[in-house]
Protein backbone atom coordinates (compact mmCIF):
# COMPACT_ATOMS: atom_id res chain seq x y z
CA UNK A 1 0.00 0.00 0.00
CA UNK A 2 0.91 3.87 -1.01
CA UNK A 3 2.15 5.60 2.47
CA UNK A 4 -0.23 8.44 3.39
CA UNK A 5 0.96 10.84 5.47
CA UNK A 6 -1.07 11.97 8.82
CA UNK A 7 -2.30 15.35 7.33
CA UNK A 8 -3.40 13.53 3.98
CA UNK A 9 -5.19 11.22 6.22
CA UNK A 10 -8.06 13.92 7.33
CA UNK A 11 -9.38 14.08 4.11
CA UNK A 12 -9.31 9.80 4.13
CA UNK A 13 -12.32 8.81 6.54
CA UNK A 14 -13.53 5.45 5.68
CA UNK A 15 -10.22 4.56 4.03
CA UNK A 16 -7.95 1.96 5.45
CA UNK A 17 -4.08 3.66 4.66
CA UNK A 18 -0.81 3.05 5.71
CA UNK A 19 1.62 5.28 7.63
CA UNK A 20 4.99 5.97 8.12
CA UNK A 21 6.65 7.88 10.70
CA UNK A 22 7.69 8.09 15.04
CA UNK A 23 6.11 6.99 18.44
CA UNK A 24 5.55 10.51 19.47
CA UNK A 25 3.53 9.57 22.57
CA UNK A 26 2.13 6.45 24.07
CA UNK A 27 -0.72 6.26 26.72
CA UNK A 28 -1.22 2.87 27.93
CA UNK A 29 -4.67 2.04 29.30
CA UNK A 30 -4.25 -1.74 29.34
CA UNK A 31 -5.83 -3.49 26.88
CA UNK A 32 -5.68 -0.13 24.96
CA UNK A 33 -2.81 1.57 23.63
CA UNK A 34 -3.11 5.07 22.22
CA UNK A 35 0.18 5.74 20.16
CA UNK A 36 0.55 9.42 18.42
CA UNK A 37 2.64 9.17 15.28
CA UNK A 38 4.91 11.90 14.00
CA UNK A 39 5.77 12.57 10.60
CA UNK A 40 6.91 15.01 8.62
CA UNK A 41 3.51 16.40 8.19
CA UNK A 42 2.38 16.78 11.76
CA UNK A 43 0.64 14.14 14.29
CA UNK A 44 -1.59 11.32 13.86
CA UNK A 45 -3.63 10.00 16.53
CA UNK A 46 -3.56 5.72 16.56
CA UNK A 47 -5.75 3.16 18.58
CA UNK A 48 -3.93 -0.20 19.23
CA UNK A 49 -6.20 -2.50 20.92
CA UNK A 50 -5.28 -5.11 23.18
CA UNK A 51 -1.76 -6.43 23.69
CA UNK A 52 -1.26 -8.13 20.89
CA UNK A 53 1.73 -5.46 19.01
CA UNK A 54 5.23 -5.31 19.33
CA UNK A 55 6.97 -3.19 22.23
CA UNK A 56 6.96 0.40 21.49
CA UNK A 57 8.88 3.57 22.94
CA UNK A 58 9.24 6.79 22.19
CA UNK A 59 10.59 7.80 18.74
CA UNK A 60 10.45 4.07 17.48
CA UNK A 61 10.43 4.42 13.47
CA UNK A 62 6.95 2.53 13.20
CA UNK A 63 4.30 2.20 10.10
CA UNK A 64 0.97 1.53 10.70
CA UNK A 65 -1.63 0.04 8.61
CA UNK A 66 -5.44 1.20 9.35
CA UNK A 67 -8.87 2.48 9.07
CA UNK A 68 -9.35 6.63 9.39
CA UNK A 69 -12.12 7.17 11.58
CA UNK A 70 -13.51 10.62 12.35
CA UNK A 71 -12.63 11.84 16.21
CA UNK A 72 -13.44 15.65 17.13
CA UNK A 73 -11.12 14.91 19.96
CA UNK A 74 -7.99 13.60 18.00
CA UNK A 75 -5.44 16.39 16.43
CA UNK A 76 -6.86 16.75 13.04
CA UNK A 77 -10.21 14.99 14.11
CA UNK A 78 -9.18 12.23 12.66
CA UNK A 79 -7.72 8.66 14.18
CA UNK A 80 -6.69 5.13 13.04
CA UNK A 81 -8.56 2.53 14.08
CA UNK A 82 -8.10 -1.72 13.43
CA UNK A 83 -4.59 -0.34 13.33
CA UNK A 84 -1.25 -2.68 13.26
CA UNK A 85 1.34 -1.84 13.78
CA UNK A 86 5.53 -3.19 12.58
CA UNK A 87 8.35 -1.49 14.09
CA UNK A 88 10.94 -0.68 11.31
CA UNK A 89 13.89 0.87 13.42
CA UNK A 90 14.82 0.64 16.86
CA UNK A 91 15.96 3.10 19.68
CA UNK A 92 18.37 2.28 21.43
CA UNK A 93 18.73 4.73 24.92
CA UNK A 94 18.38 4.55 28.96
CA UNK A 95 16.57 7.92 28.95
CA UNK A 96 15.57 10.85 25.94
CA UNK A 97 18.01 14.03 26.82
CA UNK A 98 14.86 15.55 26.12
CA UNK A 99 11.54 15.67 26.00
CA UNK A 100 10.36 15.51 21.86
CA UNK A 101 6.74 15.48 22.71
CA UNK A 102 6.60 18.35 24.93
CA UNK A 103 4.56 21.14 24.21
CA UNK A 104 7.40 23.00 24.40
CA UNK A 105 11.19 22.24 25.37
CA UNK A 106 11.96 22.46 28.99
CA UNK A 107 15.61 21.73 28.68
CA UNK A 108 18.08 24.66 28.69
CA UNK A 109 19.70 25.71 25.19
CA UNK A 110 22.73 23.94 25.60
CA UNK A 111 20.85 20.81 25.47
CA UNK A 112 18.64 21.61 23.38
CA UNK A 113 21.84 22.40 20.75
CA UNK A 114 23.48 19.59 21.93
CA UNK A 115 20.78 16.92 20.82
CA UNK A 116 19.90 18.87 17.53
CA UNK A 117 18.44 16.43 15.94
CA UNK A 118 15.69 15.18 18.90
CA UNK A 119 15.64 18.83 19.64
CA UNK A 120 14.47 19.30 15.70
CA UNK A 121 11.44 16.84 16.15
CA UNK A 122 9.65 18.98 18.48
CA UNK A 123 6.92 19.85 16.63
CA UNK A 124 7.65 23.80 17.58
CA UNK A 125 10.86 23.65 16.56
CA UNK A 126 10.42 22.49 13.18
CA UNK A 127 8.14 24.37 12.75
CA UNK A 128 10.70 27.40 12.93
CA UNK A 129 13.05 26.01 9.95
CA UNK A 130 9.56 25.62 8.04
CA UNK A 131 9.11 29.07 8.40
CA UNK A 132 12.54 30.11 7.17
CA UNK A 133 12.08 27.92 4.56
CA UNK A 134 8.96 30.01 3.32
CA UNK A 135 11.19 33.49 3.74
CA UNK A 136 13.72 32.59 1.67
CA UNK A 137 11.41 31.21 -0.73
CA UNK A 138 9.40 34.35 -0.74
CA UNK A 139 12.79 36.45 -1.30
CA UNK A 140 13.88 34.44 -3.88
CA UNK A 141 10.03 34.94 -5.40
CA UNK A 142 9.95 38.36 -4.60
CA UNK A 143 13.47 39.39 -6.46
CA UNK A 144 12.93 37.08 -9.18
CA UNK A 145 9.72 38.53 -10.43
CA UNK A 146 11.04 41.54 -10.20
CA UNK A 147 14.18 40.94 -13.01
CA UNK A 148 16.93 40.29 -10.41
CA UNK A 149 19.61 36.98 -11.08
CA UNK A 150 20.50 34.80 -8.63
CA UNK A 151 24.07 34.20 -7.82
CA UNK A 152 26.51 32.39 -5.37
CA UNK A 153 29.77 33.85 -5.45
CA UNK A 154 32.60 32.27 -3.44
CA UNK A 155 33.18 31.95 0.03
CA UNK A 156 36.98 31.71 -0.23
CA UNK A 157 38.13 34.97 -0.60
CA UNK A 158 41.46 37.16 -0.59
CA UNK A 159 40.29 40.11 1.27
CA UNK A 160 37.61 41.02 3.61
CA UNK A 161 34.80 43.31 2.03
CA UNK A 162 33.52 44.98 5.86
CA UNK A 163 36.51 46.02 6.70
CA UNK A 164 39.04 45.15 10.27
CA UNK A 165 39.63 41.98 12.16
CA UNK A 166 36.49 39.88 12.01
CA UNK A 167 37.42 37.16 9.39
CA UNK A 168 38.62 33.25 9.88
CA UNK A 169 41.52 32.89 8.27
CA UNK A 170 41.77 30.12 5.33
CA UNK A 171 45.39 28.22 4.80
CA UNK A 172 44.90 28.16 0.96
CA UNK A 173 47.51 26.36 -0.82
CA UNK A 174 50.16 28.60 -0.28
CA UNK A 175 48.35 31.69 0.17
CA UNK A 176 46.15 33.10 3.17
CA UNK A 177 42.69 33.56 2.64
CA UNK A 178 39.60 34.14 4.31
CA UNK A 179 35.86 33.30 4.87
CA UNK A 180 33.17 35.49 3.26
CA UNK A 181 31.81 37.94 5.76
CA UNK A 182 29.38 38.91 2.74
CA UNK A 183 29.03 38.97 -0.94
CA UNK A 184 29.57 42.95 -0.83
CA UNK A 185 31.54 43.16 -3.91
CA UNK A 186 31.05 40.55 -5.72
CA UNK A 187 27.57 41.29 -5.35
CA UNK A 188 28.39 44.80 -6.68
CA UNK A 189 30.74 43.06 -9.29
CA UNK A 190 27.86 41.40 -10.86
CA UNK A 191 25.70 44.48 -11.23
CA UNK A 192 29.09 45.74 -13.00
CA UNK A 193 29.42 42.59 -15.24
CA UNK A 194 25.92 43.96 -16.44
CA UNK A 195 22.98 41.38 -14.95
CA UNK A 196 22.28 45.08 -13.26
CA UNK A 197 19.99 43.46 -10.48
CA UNK A 198 21.34 40.13 -8.47
CA UNK A 199 19.95 38.45 -5.30
CA UNK A 200 22.26 35.76 -3.29
CA UNK A 201 20.90 34.01 -0.48
CA UNK A 202 24.46 32.26 0.80
CA UNK A 203 26.52 31.83 4.19
CA UNK A 204 28.71 34.54 5.62
CA UNK A 205 31.23 34.26 8.43
CA UNK A 206 32.26 36.67 11.21
CA UNK A 207 34.72 35.82 13.64
CA UNK A 208 33.34 38.12 16.00
CA UNK A 209 33.82 37.22 19.59
CA UNK A 210 30.62 38.36 20.66
CA UNK A 211 28.67 35.83 22.73
CA UNK A 212 25.22 37.54 22.70
CA UNK A 213 21.94 36.71 21.54
CA UNK A 214 22.10 38.21 18.36
CA UNK A 215 25.42 37.20 17.19
CA UNK A 216 26.15 33.51 14.99
CA UNK A 217 29.64 33.02 13.61
CA UNK A 218 28.17 31.75 10.26
CA UNK A 219 24.56 33.02 9.47
CA UNK A 220 22.96 33.05 6.30
CA UNK A 221 22.72 36.67 4.03
CA UNK A 222 19.88 37.38 1.88
CA UNK A 223 21.79 39.80 -0.22
CA UNK A 224 20.18 42.13 -3.02
CA UNK A 225 22.28 44.51 -5.18
CA UNK A 226 20.52 46.62 -7.98
CA UNK A 227 22.01 48.77 -10.64
CA UNK A 228 20.61 52.21 -12.27
CA UNK A 229 19.22 53.79 -8.86
CA UNK A 230 18.37 57.11 -8.19
CA UNK A 231 19.43 56.85 -4.53
CA UNK A 232 19.66 55.08 -1.05
CA UNK A 233 15.23 55.55 -1.55
CA UNK A 234 15.01 53.55 -4.07
CA UNK A 235 16.68 50.11 -1.79
CA UNK A 236 14.43 51.35 1.51
CA UNK A 237 11.12 50.98 -0.90
CA UNK A 238 11.69 48.02 -2.59
CA UNK A 239 12.87 46.60 0.52
CA UNK A 240 9.78 47.84 2.36
CA UNK A 241 8.18 46.58 -0.62
CA UNK A 242 9.46 43.07 -0.10
CA UNK A 243 8.63 43.22 3.85
CA UNK A 244 4.82 43.99 2.49
CA UNK A 245 5.11 40.93 0.37
CA UNK A 246 6.47 38.76 3.12
CA UNK A 247 4.02 39.44 5.28
CA UNK A 248 1.27 38.90 3.27
CA UNK A 249 2.73 35.64 1.63
CA UNK A 250 3.26 33.76 5.17
CA UNK A 251 0.14 33.35 6.87
CA UNK A 252 -0.85 31.70 3.49
CA UNK A 253 2.74 29.51 3.28
CA UNK A 254 2.77 28.72 6.90
CA UNK A 255 -0.02 30.00 8.49
CA UNK A 256 -0.03 26.71 10.88
CA UNK A 257 3.74 27.40 12.66
CA UNK A 258 2.67 31.04 13.06
CA UNK A 259 -0.24 30.64 15.19
CA UNK A 260 2.09 27.54 17.15
CA UNK A 261 4.26 30.32 17.40
CA UNK A 262 1.24 32.65 18.81
CA UNK A 263 2.35 34.91 16.03
CA UNK A 264 -0.02 37.42 13.70
CA UNK A 265 1.23 39.34 11.20
CA UNK A 266 0.57 43.04 10.19
CA UNK A 267 0.90 44.59 6.88
CA UNK A 268 3.80 46.21 8.28
CA UNK A 269 2.66 49.57 5.65
CA UNK A 270 5.07 52.33 4.99
CA UNK A 271 8.10 52.00 7.29
CA UNK A 272 9.11 55.32 9.32
CA UNK A 273 12.73 56.74 8.65
CA UNK A 274 14.86 58.70 11.10
CA UNK A 275 18.29 59.79 10.66
CA UNK A 276 20.62 58.82 12.95
CA UNK A 277 20.75 62.64 14.12
CA UNK A 278 17.33 62.75 14.86
CA UNK A 279 17.62 59.27 16.08
CA UNK A 280 20.08 60.43 18.96
CA UNK A 281 18.78 63.66 19.63
CA UNK A 282 15.26 61.48 20.34
CA UNK A 283 17.37 59.05 22.23
CA UNK A 284 19.00 61.68 24.46
CA UNK A 285 15.32 63.69 24.85
CA UNK A 286 13.54 60.84 25.99
CA UNK A 287 15.95 58.50 27.70
CA UNK A 288 19.02 60.83 28.82
CA UNK A 289 20.77 57.96 26.48
CA UNK A 290 24.16 60.02 24.73
CA UNK A 291 25.61 58.35 22.52
CA UNK A 292 28.98 59.16 20.55
CA UNK A 293 28.69 60.78 17.30
CA UNK A 294 26.81 58.21 14.78
CA UNK A 295 26.31 55.73 17.13
CA UNK A 296 23.27 53.92 17.59
CA UNK A 297 23.97 50.56 19.87
CA UNK A 298 21.90 47.62 20.74
CA UNK A 299 20.63 49.22 23.79
CA UNK A 300 19.46 52.40 21.46
CA UNK A 301 17.98 49.69 19.10
CA UNK A 302 15.85 48.79 21.62
CA UNK A 303 14.58 51.84 22.85
CA UNK A 304 14.12 53.25 19.15
CA UNK A 305 11.98 49.75 18.40
CA UNK A 306 10.08 50.69 21.73
CA UNK A 307 9.59 54.32 21.06
CA UNK A 308 8.52 54.12 16.88
CA UNK A 309 6.02 51.26 18.22
CA UNK A 310 4.28 53.78 20.37
CA UNK A 311 4.34 56.70 18.73
CA UNK A 312 3.30 55.11 14.49
CA UNK A 313 2.67 51.27 15.61
CA UNK A 314 5.57 49.91 13.30
CA UNK A 315 7.66 47.53 14.27
CA UNK A 316 10.02 48.75 11.66
CA UNK A 317 12.11 51.71 11.95
CA UNK A 318 15.06 52.61 8.93
CA UNK A 319 17.56 54.55 10.33
CA UNK A 320 19.39 56.56 7.54
CA UNK A 321 22.20 58.72 7.18
CA UNK A 322 25.01 57.09 8.64
CA UNK A 323 28.61 58.85 9.45
CA UNK A 324 31.40 57.77 6.81
CA UNK A 325 33.68 57.09 9.69
CA UNK A 326 31.30 54.56 10.49
CA UNK A 327 30.42 52.81 7.59
CA UNK A 328 32.85 50.22 4.96
CA UNK A 329 34.91 52.06 2.61
CA UNK A 330 32.27 51.14 -0.25
CA UNK A 331 29.70 53.42 1.20
CA UNK A 332 28.56 56.48 -0.98
CA UNK A 333 28.50 59.73 0.69
CA UNK A 334 26.02 62.57 0.37
CA UNK A 335 26.83 64.99 -2.26
CA UNK A 336 25.63 68.29 0.28
CA UNK A 337 27.09 66.33 3.19
CA UNK A 338 29.68 64.04 2.50
CA UNK A 339 30.60 63.48 6.34
CA UNK A 340 26.95 61.05 6.10
CA UNK A 341 26.70 58.01 3.67
CA UNK A 342 23.38 57.48 1.83
CA UNK A 343 23.34 54.28 3.62
CA UNK A 344 20.51 53.01 5.92
CA UNK A 345 19.79 49.94 8.63
CA UNK A 346 16.85 48.69 9.26
CA UNK A 347 15.50 47.76 12.98
CA UNK A 348 12.42 45.41 13.61
CA UNK A 349 11.44 45.01 16.81
CA UNK A 350 14.50 47.07 18.44
CA UNK A 351 17.44 44.59 16.16
CA UNK A 352 18.88 45.69 13.19
CA UNK A 353 18.08 43.03 10.56
CA UNK A 354 19.55 44.87 7.29
CA UNK A 355 22.06 47.19 6.16
CA UNK A 356 22.32 48.55 3.60
CA UNK A 357 22.87 51.77 1.05
CA UNK A 358 24.21 52.71 -2.22
CA UNK A 359 27.76 52.28 -3.20
CA UNK A 360 30.43 54.37 -4.84
CA UNK A 361 30.62 53.80 -8.49
CA UNK A 362 33.31 55.89 -9.68
CA UNK A 363 36.73 54.71 -9.43
CA UNK A 364 38.73 57.63 -8.92
CA UNK A 365 35.96 58.41 -6.15
CA UNK A 366 36.88 55.32 -4.87
CA UNK A 367 40.69 54.78 -4.79
CA UNK A 368 40.76 58.19 -2.86
CA UNK A 369 38.68 56.99 -0.16
CA UNK A 370 40.46 52.98 0.07
CA UNK A 371 43.70 55.53 0.59
CA UNK A 372 41.95 57.76 3.27
CA UNK A 373 40.66 54.31 4.99
CA UNK A 374 44.55 53.45 5.27
CA UNK A 375 43.65 50.21 2.47
CA UNK A 376 46.25 49.81 0.24
CA UNK A 377 44.01 49.59 -2.77
CA UNK A 378 46.46 47.08 -5.06
CA UNK A 379 45.05 44.69 -2.37
CA UNK A 380 41.61 45.18 -3.75
CA UNK A 381 42.30 45.26 -7.18
CA UNK A 382 40.28 42.50 -8.54
CA UNK A 383 37.22 44.41 -6.98
CA UNK A 384 38.61 48.50 -7.60
CA UNK A 385 39.73 47.38 -11.08
CA UNK A 386 36.05 46.61 -11.94
CA UNK A 387 34.98 50.40 -11.74
CA UNK A 388 37.29 51.35 -14.45
CA UNK A 389 35.12 49.51 -17.02
CA UNK A 390 31.75 51.92 -16.46
CA UNK A 391 29.52 50.98 -13.41
CA UNK A 392 25.62 52.50 -12.99
CA UNK A 393 25.16 53.83 -10.10
CA UNK A 394 24.18 50.67 -7.71
CA UNK A 395 23.57 49.93 -4.15
CA UNK A 396 21.99 47.48 -1.75
CA UNK A 397 21.35 45.65 1.28
CA UNK A 398 21.67 42.57 3.20
CA UNK A 399 18.82 40.87 5.55
CA UNK A 400 20.27 38.52 8.16
CA UNK A 401 17.93 35.79 7.89
CA UNK A 402 17.96 34.25 11.58
CA UNK A 403 17.67 37.53 12.81
CA UNK A 404 14.71 38.21 11.09
CA UNK A 405 13.54 34.72 11.97
CA UNK A 406 14.05 35.53 15.45
CA UNK A 407 12.62 38.61 15.75
CA UNK A 408 9.16 37.25 13.38
CA UNK A 409 8.81 34.41 15.46
CA UNK A 410 9.74 36.10 18.83
CA UNK A 411 12.51 33.96 19.54
CA UNK A 412 14.88 34.63 22.30
CA UNK A 413 17.75 33.63 21.00
CA UNK A 414 19.43 33.48 17.10
CA UNK A 415 21.11 30.14 18.01
CA UNK A 416 16.95 28.85 17.80
CA UNK A 417 16.92 30.00 14.37
CA UNK A 418 19.67 28.46 13.18
CA UNK A 419 19.81 24.69 12.40
CA UNK A 420 22.97 24.20 13.59
CA UNK A 421 24.04 27.46 14.97
CA UNK A 422 28.06 28.19 15.02
CA UNK A 423 28.62 30.56 18.49
CA UNK A 424 32.60 31.04 19.82
CA UNK A 425 32.31 28.04 21.87
CA UNK A 426 29.83 25.87 19.53
CA UNK A 427 31.22 23.88 16.38
CA UNK A 428 29.30 20.71 17.07
CA UNK A 429 27.40 18.68 16.02
P1 LIG B 1 26.27 43.98 7.92
O1 LIG B 1 27.64 43.65 8.35
O2 LIG B 1 25.55 45.01 8.72
O3 LIG B 1 26.28 44.53 6.42
O4 LIG B 1 25.38 42.68 7.87
C1 LIG B 1 24.10 42.71 7.29
C2 LIG B 1 23.09 41.98 8.16
O5 LIG B 1 23.53 40.66 8.40
C3 LIG B 1 23.17 40.25 9.69
N1 LIG B 1 24.38 39.93 10.48
C4 LIG B 1 24.46 38.94 11.39
N2 LIG B 1 23.55 38.04 11.81
C5 LIG B 1 23.94 37.16 12.75
N3 LIG B 1 25.16 37.13 13.31
C6 LIG B 1 26.11 38.02 12.93
N4 LIG B 1 27.33 37.97 13.48
C7 LIG B 1 25.77 38.98 11.92
N5 LIG B 1 26.44 39.99 11.32
C8 LIG B 1 25.58 40.54 10.44
C9 LIG B 1 22.41 41.38 10.33
C10 LIG B 1 22.92 42.58 9.55
O6 LIG B 1 22.00 43.64 9.54
N6 LIG B 1 27.65 44.12 3.08
C11 LIG B 1 26.74 44.71 4.07
C12 LIG B 1 25.31 44.68 3.57
C13 LIG B 1 25.04 45.62 2.40
O7 LIG B 1 25.31 46.82 2.55
O8 LIG B 1 24.54 45.14 1.37
C14 LIG B 1 26.84 43.89 5.36
O9 LIG B 1 27.28 42.78 5.39
O10 LIG B 1 21.04 41.19 10.10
Amino acid sequence: MERTLAKEARQKAGCRIRLCGWVHRLRDLGNLTFLLLRDRSGLIQVVLEGKDHPELRLETVVTVEGKVVANDKAPGKVEIQEAKVEVISEVEYDHLPLAVNAKEIKEGLDTILNHRVLSLRSPLVHGIFLVQQEIIRAFRDFFRARGFTEIQTPKIVAEGAEGGAEMFPVKYFKKRAYLAQSPQFYKQMMVAAGYERVFEVGHAYRAELHNTTRHLNEYISLDVEMGFIRDENDLMAIENEFLRYLFSVLPETCGEELAQHGVELADPGEIPRLSVREAQALLQKEYGKRLPAGQIDAEAEKLLGRYIKEKTGSDFLFLTAFPVAKRPVYAMPMEDEPALTKSFDLLYKGLEITTGGQRIHRYRMLYDKMQAFGLNPEDFGFYLDTFKYGVPPHGGFAIGCERLTMQLLNLANIREASLFPRDVERVIP
